[in-house]
């Protein structure tokens, strides 16, 4: 039985829970459940907060989690990231009022800093040999210039809109995050089978989300040409049309390429282009 932990509540919740879904796990969950089993696979889903997660993973009481990078530096915890997932995506900055002058992370010597990161913080000054004193606050810490608590902040940004809000910029950024699975290194020894399979069908999911099924109608004149233009997997399939002189073509392509190469197929002669979402890609 592999235990998976996900956060309970936030901003982790929908995405980490969705993934488990698109990887065909049946996640039997109700309102305030601590533990939920998975109908069609040998494991069970942990609804942990997402700050205790890395001391769960670390003790062994979970296997495997859905967790923010930033989380797990900061607690230093003693497990493996096995693949970054692509979703909540953050930096944790030091932020300044607008107005301050900042030169540099030597612009903090002396100064006082407000963050729920005292950790991966300190870590950064030692590295940069500034001292600085680190106020711990665990919430709201976008106050705290404008409170005279701190001179600076070190907290997440992920569109900025909080920090706008509170007069302030961001200076540096000294980690960049995003969710991930991580893993209990005695569990990826002792479950590797059960561990090996979610990881092929998360990777899985996640490069299906990178691509999409594309199929059109071409005049075979073209068709060289155009495969040219589709460059994912092995090779286009090409099936004849009733009307002579056409086939359909089929692909998959990825997103980043997707308008170039639609522009690239209509300047070719492509009719009735579809694209269609990929559910599940294996290689
Ligand atoms: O209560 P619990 O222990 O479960 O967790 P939590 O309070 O840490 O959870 P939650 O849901 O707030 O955050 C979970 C995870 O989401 C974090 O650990 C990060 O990995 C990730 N994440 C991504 C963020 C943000 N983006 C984010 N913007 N976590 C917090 N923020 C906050 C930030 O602290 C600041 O207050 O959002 C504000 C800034 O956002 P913008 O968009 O205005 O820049």
């Amino acid at each position: 039985m592999l235990r998976i932990a996900v956060q309970k509540s936030g901003r982790l919740y929908d995405e980490s829970l969705k993934l488990l879904k698109e990887c065909g796990l049946h996640v039997d969950n109700g309102m305030d459940q601590l533990k939920a089993e998975v109908r069609n696979f040998p494991a069970e889903v942990y609804f942990l907060r997402n700050s205790d997660i890395p001391q769960y993973l670390e003790d062994g009481v979970v296997d495997i989690a859905i967790i923010g990078e930033n989380v797990l530096s900061e607690k230093n915890a003693n497990v493996y990231v096995l693949e970054k997932l692509g979703f909540s995506k953050c930096r944790l900055s030091i932020a300044l009022p607008k107005n301050d002058e900042y030169i540099g992370i030597a612009s903090l010597e002396g100064k006082k800093i407000a963050t729920s990161y005292p950790n991966t913080l300190q870590k950064y000054l030692d590295e940069k040999q500034v001292t600085a004193e680190i106020h711990l606050i665990s919430g709201s810490v976008e106050i705290a210039p404008n409170i005279g608590l701190a001179d600076a902040i070190c907290d997440l940004v992920s569109s900025g809109s909080t920090l706008f809000k509170n007069g302030l910029e961001e200076k540096d950024i000294l980690f960049r995050s995003e969710a991930c699975i991580a893993v209990n290194p005695t569990a990826l020894e002792e479950k590797k089978d059960i561990i090996d399979e979610i990881l092929f069908r998360v990777q899985s999911v996640l490069k299906a989300r990178d691509h999409r099924y594309i199929l059109f109608n071409i005049p075979n004149k073209q068709i060289k040409t155009v495969g040219k233009m589709l460059p994912v997997l092995k090779s286009p399939t090409v099936l004849p049309l009733l009307d002579e002189g056409w086939s359909s073509m089929h692909s998959v392509i990825h997103v980043d390429d997707f308008w170039k190469v639609i522009r690239g197929l209509k300047e070719h002669g492509a009719q009735g282009i579809l694209v269609i979402p990929v559910e599940n890609m294996v290689i």
